[in-house]
């Protein structure tokens, strides 16, 4: 007896294989791994922005192109993600209009401003960071073109995570001033930080589906664990405090105990009431307008081309 193609697909899914493009898939499976990628693609070009806010003004023209190439990889991130979102039938520009209407998400941690040189390396350290923790496991993420686009990802946001922290290192030695300006950032960028990976498992309608499609591998909970227990030594060895009073180790458990973010603050953020959603969303609608004409003018070319090859 042959398979139906629903089995085929749940055995696949059972057997933690992967499932290609052309591949029968359940419509709830493709909706909602467009909606995850779409907002993880939205993240990585959204989040060019509060870096790049600081390119002009890097302490040297070494930490200039240090940041400049590392903004750069972002928008290569956003890309392949666009990629692998295209092959699961949405197209880039229906999932950019998305994000500039406002129908389709973003991280909230690129909704927070950047005040300082400090937040360069902070984002690096900490934001890069639970980028990472969340990240690795979607290497094994059960769509195929999703877990390739993951693999160079992770290698590339690893980096970015070893400049953040060096950069806070140099600054850690440094004067008096240089310490509280990461002090003051990693004050600030911390409960935002543990926002990334989501509401509690409780609360996330999400989660449970994903599971069991293994398009997650870990719920939000559990990767947020992962990150605390990962970055208490780190804030150690840099000589920072976290700005938890609940933070402390837990023999039992053999993990951190840890405080709970401001989940209304987060619910604020998400529903675009951030302290920088209005200027991220303008900032990427202006560009996109700013870009029409280059658009007009090559598919132009490319039509003309086309023409020239036809009447040959
Ligand atoms: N921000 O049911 P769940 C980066 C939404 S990349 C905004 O738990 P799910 C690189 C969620 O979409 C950072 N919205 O949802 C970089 C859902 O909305 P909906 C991005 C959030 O999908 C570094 C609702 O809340 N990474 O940083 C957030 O199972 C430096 C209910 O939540 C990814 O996107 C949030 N933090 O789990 C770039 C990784 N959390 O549509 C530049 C891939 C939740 O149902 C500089 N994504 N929501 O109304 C994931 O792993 C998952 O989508 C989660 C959320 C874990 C984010």
């Amino acid at each position: 007896m042959t398979a139906t193609l629903e089995e085929q697909f749940e055995s696949t899914i059972a057997g933690h294989d992967r499932i290609e493009p052309r591949d029968w898939m359940p419509e709830g499976y493709r909706k909602t791994l467009i909606r995850q990628v779409a907002q993880h693609a939205h993240s990585e070009i959204i989040g060019m922005q509060p870096e790049g806010n600081w390119i002009t003004r890097a302490p040297s023209l070494r930490r200039k192109a240090i940041l400049l190439a590392k903004v750069q990889d972002e928008a290569g991130h956003g890309l392949y993600l666009y990629s692998a979102c295209e092959t699961l039938g949405a197209s880039r520009r229906e999932l950019y209009d998305k994000l500039i209407n406002g129908q389709q998400k973003y991280s909230s941690i690129f909704n927070y401003p950047t005040l300082s040189y400090a937040d360069v390396g902070t984002i690096g350290w900490l934001v890069d960071g639970a980028a990472i923790c969340n990240q690795v496991p979607l290497c094994r993420t059960s769509y195929g073109p999703y877990g390739r686009a993951m693999i160079r990802i992770c290698k590339e946001e690893s980096f970015h995570q070893r400049q953040g922290y060096e950069l806070l290192m140099t600054m850690m030695r440094g004067t008096e001033e240089q310490q509280a300006m990461v002090q003051e950032s990693v004050d600030r960028f911390w409960w935002p930080a543990l926002m990334m990976f989501g509401p509690p498992d409780d609360q996330s309608p999400n989660t449970a589906q994903s599971m069991a499609w293994g398009i997650k591998r870990d719920t939000n909970d559990e990767l947020r664990q992962k990150f605390v227990d990962m970055s208490v030594p780190q804030a150690a060895a840099l000589g920072v405090t976290l700005p938890d009073p609940e933070l402390r180790w837990n023999e039992e458990r053999g993990h951190h105990d840890f405080g709970q973010p401001d989940w209304e603050e987060f619910m604020a953020v998400v529903k675009g009431n951030g302290p920088c959603n209005a200027q991220r969303i303008a900032h990427r609608r202006q560009a996109d307008e700013d870009g029409a004409w280059v658009r007009e003018a090559s598919m132009q070319f490319a039509a003309r081309n086309e023409r020239r090859v036809e009447t040959r």
